[in-house]
């Protein structure tokens, strides 16, 4: 999952920018999950408005827009500023910590932790370097590459490296790039890949293996190159493409996340790591509507006693829209 997401464009960029910037703030310094998920909402219903917003009392009418944004938003129009985001930016708690949590493996507990104990800055972290776990100190390591975010042309490349070596392996893996890349993103913050194999499903043995053939000969090519975390079923690293002779440049270091899914669940999973996470929110809530509770790992009946069935069989992603009566949507257009 990648940290910082891209700016929303649109008319209305000045209002969806301080609305990520109060939803990161009440995320990563108060933990405060729903106030971030609001002003998500609200940013998300504001980003796709196609006329420039004149008051909080127009922006009120969309869907997730209260009346304390509205407040927001009028003040934010007649004075260019937000008096609570100035407060929260001199403020050396809330700006410390939020720094901190750019830094991948330190989320908002940590971050107040290393807080408490006076670190503050990227510097300070180098200094206690021994102290981050081994996901935090790689975290450290790219921090700056990390921030950067990955052009469409370079996520094109990588895919058609991993799909080639995954063939390369065994010709039946299957293999998806999911995440914004899916999604037709022009940039993406991470790669999200699933891979699955027809002989593994959620009936048979673990195959651990299956995952591990890939890591290792990923590594082996030099592509994957560090590694934050690696179970049997989910592999977190980093990897990089190779220079290539008409570019001058080294490419930079990209976080890369890797899952094995069994293949009765592979739509489920690739329906849900495409995203986007607004657009999983309210599919998953018009399946409810409808009578389903549908996750990263299934679609299941949900009898009167609101007890979920047996799971639904899954053999891609139009069977789940189809299941709910959600009409099917491409994933271009899954932005929420
Ligand atoms: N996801 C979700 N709910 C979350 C986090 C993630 O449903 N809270 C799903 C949807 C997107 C997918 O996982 C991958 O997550 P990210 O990489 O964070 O999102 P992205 O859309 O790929 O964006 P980015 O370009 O920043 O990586
Ligand atoms: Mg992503």
């Amino acid at each position: 999952m990648s940290k910082r997401k891209a700016p929303q464009e649109s008319l209305n960029e000045g209002i969806t920018d301080f609305l990520v910037e109060l939803a990161n703030y009440e995320k990563n310094v108060n933990r405060a999950i729903h106030k971030y998920n609001a002003y998500r909402k609200a940013a998300s219903a504001i980003a796709k408005y196609p006329h420039k917003i004149k008051s909080g009392e127009e922006a009120k009418k969309l869907d997730g827009v209260g009346a304390k944004i509205a407040e927001k938003i009028d003040e934010f129009l007649q004075t260019g500023k937000l008096r609570k985001l100035e407060k929260i930016r001199n403020d050396d708690t809330s700006s410390s910590i939020n720094l901190l949590t750019r830094v991948t493996g330190i989320g908002p507990a940590a971050a107040r932790k290393f807080f408490e104990e006076g670190v503050k800055t990227i510097e300070d972290l180098k200094k206690i370097e021994h102290k981050l776990n081994h996901h935090q100190q790689i975290g450290l390591k790219y921090f700056e590459e990390f921030e950067k975010r990955i052009p469409r042309a370079e996520m094109e490349k990588m895919e058609t490296l991993i799909i080639g070596e995954l063939k390369k392996i065994d010709p039946e893996y299957i293999g998806t790039i999911c995440g914004s890349y899916r999604r037709g993103a022009a940039s993406s913050g991470d790669i999200d890949i699933l891979l699955t194999h027809p002989n593994y499903t959620s009936h048979t043995e673990k195959q651990p293996k299956l995952l591990r053939a890939v890591v290792d000969h990923l590594e082996s090519i030099g592509f994957v190159t560090d590694t934050l975390s690696k179970g049997d079923t989910k592999f977190m690293g980093v990897c990089q493409l190779q220079q290539s002779d008409e570019d001058e440049e080294e490419c930079l270091h990209r976080r890369i996340d890797i899952r094995l899914i069994p293949k009765d669940q592979y739509f489920c999973g690739v329906l849900y790591f495409t995203g986007s996470d607004i657009f999983n929110k309210n599919m998953r809530a018009h399946a409810l509507e409808k009578g389903f509770t549908l996750n990263e790992y299934t679609i299941r009946p949900l009898g009167v006693t609101g007890v979920a069935g047996e799971p639904l069989f899954v053999d891609s992603e139009r069977d789940i829209f189809e299941y709910i009566q959600y009409k099917f949507r491409e994933p271009n257009v899954r932005s929420e």
